[in-house]
C-alpha cells in the first residue's frame, strides 16, 4: 500500500501543488493525512515517526532489565510505570506512522532487518541502578529538548501524539533526576555510583540529537517542512545548558574539562562527542545492538500467536456487526 502511495504521488509533484503546500506549512497549518503531501514529506516522517516508535519499545529494554532489582517496592512500582508509559508512546507513534499508509507490521519488519533505525542510546548497557536515574534525568531530559518543539510540528497525527508523550516524559525526568538526588545525598559508595552513570552516559545522551549541523543530511529539508523544529546543535546546545546546573545541584562533575560558560553567548562551551562512536553505534556496532535486536526478534517471534488471535477476534466482530446490519 505504501509503495502505490508512493508511486502514485510522484506523478503529481508539479511545482505548483509544491508551492502551495510549503504555503500551508509557512502558515502554520497542519497537514493531515488524506491532504496531499509530497511523496519525500511522507518518506521523512515515515522514516522519523518509525524510528522514534522503535526507539520507545527498545528504550523498554534496559530499563526494563532493572525492574527486579530496584532497591525498594516504590521505586519498584514506579519504573514499571515508566517502562508501560513507553509502551504507550511507541503506540501512539506507531498509530500516527499508519496514517502515513505503512503497517506497525512493516515497520517491525524494518526494525528487525536493519531497514530502519532506532535511538543509539539504547545500545548502551545499564549496569548498576544509577543507570536508571541517569538515563531518567538526561535521556528522558534530552528526549523532552527534542520532542516538546515536535508538539507543533506540521504533520497533525505527530503533533498530538507528542503532546500526550511530553506529559509523561516530564514525570520520567523527574523520576530519574530524584533517583539521582537519593544517591548523590546518600552513603559514599551510591554518590560514586552516581558519578559513574553520569561519566558513562553524558556523551552518548549527547548523541541522541544527531550529528552536528554540518553532517546532518536531513536537517534543511525537515525544518523547511517543520518535521523538525530545530537543528541538532541548537537542541543539543539547550540541552547542556539546562542540565549542567542541574549536575551542579547534585554536586556531580560533568566528565568534560572544556566545559565553559560563556557569558557573552549565554551559553556553555562543551566537547562534541566522539562522532566515529556515534556512527558505529548506529551502524550497528554498539555495545548492545546485537542484544536489542534479538530481543525484538524473540518477542516478533513469540508474539506471533497474540497478533493472529487479536486478528481473528476482530474478524469474528467484524463479521457479527455486518450480520446485524
Ligand atoms: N540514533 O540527518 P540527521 C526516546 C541518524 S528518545 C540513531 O540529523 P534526522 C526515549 C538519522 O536517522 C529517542 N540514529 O537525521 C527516551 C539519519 O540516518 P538515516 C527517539 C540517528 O532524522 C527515553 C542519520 O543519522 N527520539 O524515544 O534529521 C525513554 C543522519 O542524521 C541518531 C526521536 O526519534 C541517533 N541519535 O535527525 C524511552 C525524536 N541521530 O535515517 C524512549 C524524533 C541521527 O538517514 N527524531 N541518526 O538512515 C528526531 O528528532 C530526528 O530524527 C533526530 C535525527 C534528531 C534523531
Amino acid at each position: 500500500m505504501y509503495a502505490q502511495m508512493i508511486a502514485s504521488q510522484a506523478s503529481d509533484e508539479d511545482p505548483k501543488r509544491l508551492a502551495a503546500f510549503q504555503k500551508r506549512i509557512d502558515a502554520g497549518e497542519k497537514i493531515e493525512p488524506k491532504d496531499w503531501m509530497p511523496s519525500e514529506y511522507r518518506k521523512t516522517l515515515i522514516r522519523q515517526i518509525g524510528q522514534h516508535a522503535h526507539s520507545e519499545i527498545v528504550g523498554q529494554l534496559p530499563e526494563g532489565n532493572w525492574i527486579t532489582r530496584a532497591p525498594t517496592l516504590e521505586r519498584k512500582a514506579i519504573l514499571l510505570a515508566k517502562v508501560q508509559d513507553e509502551a504507550g508512546h511507541g503506540l501512539y507513534l506507531y498509530c500516527a506512522a499508519e496514517t502515513l499508509g505503512i503497517s506497525r507490521d512493516q515497520l517491525t519488519e524494518m526494525l528487525l532487518d536493519g531497514r530502519m533505525k532506532y535511538s543509539s542510546i539504547f545500545n548502551y548497557p545499564t549496569l548498576t541502578w544509577a543507570d536508571i536515574g541517569a538515563i531518567g534525568w538526561l535521556v528522558d531530559g534530552a528526549a523532552i529538548m527534542n520532542q516538546v518543539p515536535l508538539q507543533r510540528t506540521s504533520f497533525g497525527p505527530y503533533a498530538r501524539a507528542m503532546i500526550r508523550i511530553c506529559k509523561e516524559e516530564s514525570f520520567h525526568q523527574r523520576q530519574g533526576f530524584d533517583i539521582m538526588m537519593k544517591m548523590c545525598n546518600g552513603s559514599k559508595e551510591q554518590k560514586t555510583m552516581a558519578q559513574n552513570a553520569l561519566d558513562r552516559f553524558w556523551y552518548p545522551s549527547l548523541m541522541m540529537f544527531g550529528p552536528s549541523d554540518s553532517d546532518s543530511i536531513h536537517s534543511e529539508q525537515s525544518m523547511a517542512w517543520k518535521i523538525k523544529m530545530n537543528s541538532n546543535d541548537e537542541l543539543r546546545q539547550k540541552f547542556v545548558d539546562q542540565t549542567v546546573p542541574q549536575a551542579n545541584l547534585l554536586r556531580l562533575t560533568v566528565p568534560d574539562p572544556n566545559l565553559k560558560w560563556k557569558d557573552k553567548r549565554k551559553g556553555y562551551d562543551f566537547t562534541m562527542p566522539d562522532w566515529d562512536e556515534f556512527l558505529a553505534v548506529i551502524n550497528g556496532n554498539g555495545p548492545c545492538n546485537a542484544d536489542r535486536l534479538s530481543a525484538r526478534k524473540k518477542a516478533w517471534t513469540e508474539g506471533q500467536w497474540v497478533r493472529d488471535g487479536l486478528q481473528a477476534h476482530a474478524k469474528k466482530n467484524a463479521n457479527i456487526m455486518i450480520a446485524a446490519e
